[in-house]
């Protein structure tokens, strides 16, 4: 099994990485659906809703202000290093469902964030948009025309931005490697593109520490936390060359 990969992550030429909230389960930030999940404390499927931001502005912005302070403290683990390492040696995009930045921050260089970013907060009304690092004192946080602002995420039954899915279904479609990490391929659109990659011929590898729905399309498996399949990965690629 891992020979013949082996031999096809030698001879890749660009690898598409899809990765969620389970590539940043090591570096401290619970994931969704895990037992740690998020899910357990709050149901994300209520409150990453816009229905539940005008409902409960307070409330949404209480859930938000606590991941934010977690992410703002959370560092990159070797998962997300190893793919930014990974850029040294083929060319390497990140289609991420994560909104904590961690790939940006290990210094991954072409991101796509599909599903947005916590730290970008922009305003309900005007087109006020700003990275904001700093807690607010008073939530809701008003903007200065008067009205909410929120994080600049993707919520639930809201669309993705439109040029970066767009440019997502490019990578997905002419990647000769997809490495799909730490998502359970629960949400769409996303969960599309390592369907798109398949349809390419790419070779399809996920890392995950359990199964999931896409598993039996995968050329390889690998049931280890991402921190530790990813720099294997990374030893095949930098020792084989090529590329
Ligand atoms: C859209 C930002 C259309 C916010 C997120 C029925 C009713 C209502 C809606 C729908 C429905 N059916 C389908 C939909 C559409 C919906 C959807 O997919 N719902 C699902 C849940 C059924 N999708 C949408 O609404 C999307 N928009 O469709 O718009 C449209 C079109 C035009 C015009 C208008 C509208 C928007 C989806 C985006 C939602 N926003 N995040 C926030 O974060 O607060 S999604 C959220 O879930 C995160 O982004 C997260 O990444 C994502 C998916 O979860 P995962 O990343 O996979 O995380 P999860 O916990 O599930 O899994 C972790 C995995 O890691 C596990 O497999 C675990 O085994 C593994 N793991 C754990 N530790 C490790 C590990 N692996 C390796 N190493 C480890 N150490
Ligand atoms: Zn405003």
């Amino acid at each position: 099994m891992w020979d013949d990969i082996s031999d096809r992550l030698v001879e890749s030429q660009k690898i598409v990485f899809v990765t969620g909230a389970g590539i940043s389960q090591e570096s401290g930030i619970p994931t969704f659906r895990g037992k740690d999940g998020l899910w357990r404390k709050y149901d994300p499927m209520k409150l990453a809703t816009i229905d539940a931001f005008y409902e409960d502005p307070k409330l949404v912005w209480e859930w938000y202000e606590e991941r934010r302070n977690n992410i703002l403290n959370a560092k990159p683990n070797a998962g997300h290093v190893t793919i930014a390492e990974l850029e040294k040696y083929r060319k390497v995009s990140v289609l991420t469902q994560n909104i904590d930045g961690l790939h940006q921050r290990a210094g991954s260089k072409n991101v796509y964030e599909l599903h947005g970013s916590i730290v970008i907060i922009k305003c309900t009304v005007c087109d006020f948009r700003d990275k904001i690092t700093s807690g607010f004192s008073a939530l809701p946080p008003l903007c200065r025309c008067g009205n909410m602002l929120r994080p600049d995420v993707v919520w639930f039954g809201e669309a993705l931005p439109q040029d970066v899915w767009e440019s997502a279904m490019v990578e997905a479609s002419t990647c000769d490697t997809m490495i799909i990490v730490g998502t359970s391929l629960a949400v769409s659109p996303a969960n599309l593109l390592p369907v798109y990659a398949k349809q390419n011929g790419a070779t399809m590898i996920e890392v995950n520490i359990e199964e999931t729905q896409m598993s039996s399309q995968m050329d390889l498996s690998l049931r280890e936390p991402a921190a530790k399949a990813l720099p294997e990965i990374l030893g095949i690629i930098s020792s084989g060359k090529n590329g």
